[in-house]
């Protein structure tokens, strides 16, 4: 299996798929966002993951209109979902991306066409962005939060990034690396990382998500450390929009 010849023509062969992954508000027990994430069913070799695809999406420039294609078919939809008006979607996004001239414009043109309000939409980015342009970057990112977009730092922990950087960066929210949240076990749930990085949160103001959330005792120790919001295989694993809109109906 080539992956670049196959990423050419699955976009026209709608080989791509969306699922959905809740995140729950610690205190409440509310879905309040849904991540989604690309699928790629390939139609000789199944199932590709995402960790193996994307850096070659990324290599190309392919990213460029998959990640489109991914933030336009979730807007549409979230929108078609009943009783999830008020639900924020969060999308992955590659440094590739932000790193376009236009991007600002290509998520509002999105948000626009589908009528997808940018208020309720979170842009999920890693600490390791190796922006070429971090300036541009942060500008892009300021007029985007002044349009009421948040930005969140994924998979944080588990980078390079430091206190002054994050200080530099428009960003709303912090999601714990599920590694961190993985090693909370029984008699090793004290003085972790996960607290020290709530704490930190709580300085900086900015939410926090635990990643990767598996188990009630991690659940438990969350709601201790008053962390915001939690998202993992305890709740659901990634859905796709039918058992979303089922797993909505149906949430206490
Ligand atoms: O869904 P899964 O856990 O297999 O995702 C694996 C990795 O792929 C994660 O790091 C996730 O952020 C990334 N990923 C999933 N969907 C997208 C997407 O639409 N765009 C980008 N850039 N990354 C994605
Ligand atoms: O890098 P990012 O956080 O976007 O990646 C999200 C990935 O984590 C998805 O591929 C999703 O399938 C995976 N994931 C989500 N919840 C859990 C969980 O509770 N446990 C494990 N092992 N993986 C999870
Ligand atoms: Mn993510
Ligand atoms: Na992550």
């Amino acid at each position: 299996l080539n992956i670049e010849t196959g990423l050419r023509q699955a976009l026209d062969n709608q080989e791509f798929r969306v699922v959905y992954q809740p995140q729950v508000d610690v205190e409440t027990g509310a879905i309040t966002a849904m991540e989604a994430l690309i699928r790629w069913q390939h139609p000789e070799a199944g199932e590709i993951s995402p960790g193996e695809f994307i850096p070659v999406a990324e290599q190309t420039g392919l990213i460029i209109p998959i990640g489109d294609w991914l933030l336009h078919t979730a807007c549409e939809e979230m929108l078609r979902w009943p009783g999830a008006e008020h639900l924020r979607l969060a999308v992955n996004l590659s440094p590739l991306q932000l790193n376009q001239r236009d991007f600002v414009q290509r998520v509002g043109e999105i948000c626009g066409n589908t009528g997808f309000p940018l208020s309720r939409l979170d842009l999920e980015i890693t600490e390791n962005l190796l922006m070429r342009d971090v300036d541009s970057v942060v500008e892009k990112l300021r007029t985007l939060s002044r349009l009421g977009v948040t930005v969140a730092i994924d998979d944080f922990g588990t980078g390079y990034s430091s206190l002054s950087y994050l200080q530099r960066l428009p960003i709303h929210t912090l999601k714990i690396d599920q590694s961190f949240i993985q090693a909370i076990r029984e008699g090793q749930d004290e003085g972790t990382l996960v607290e020290t990085i709530i704490a930190m949160a709580q300085g900086l103001d900015l939410r926090v998500v635990a990643e990767g959330v598996e188990t009630e005792r991690q659940l438990n120790y969350l709601r201790r450390l008053k962390c915001g919001y939690m998202q993992g295989y305890y709740f659901s694993r990634p859905i796709n929009g039918r058992d979303a809109v089922n797993l909505l109906g149906s949430w206490p």
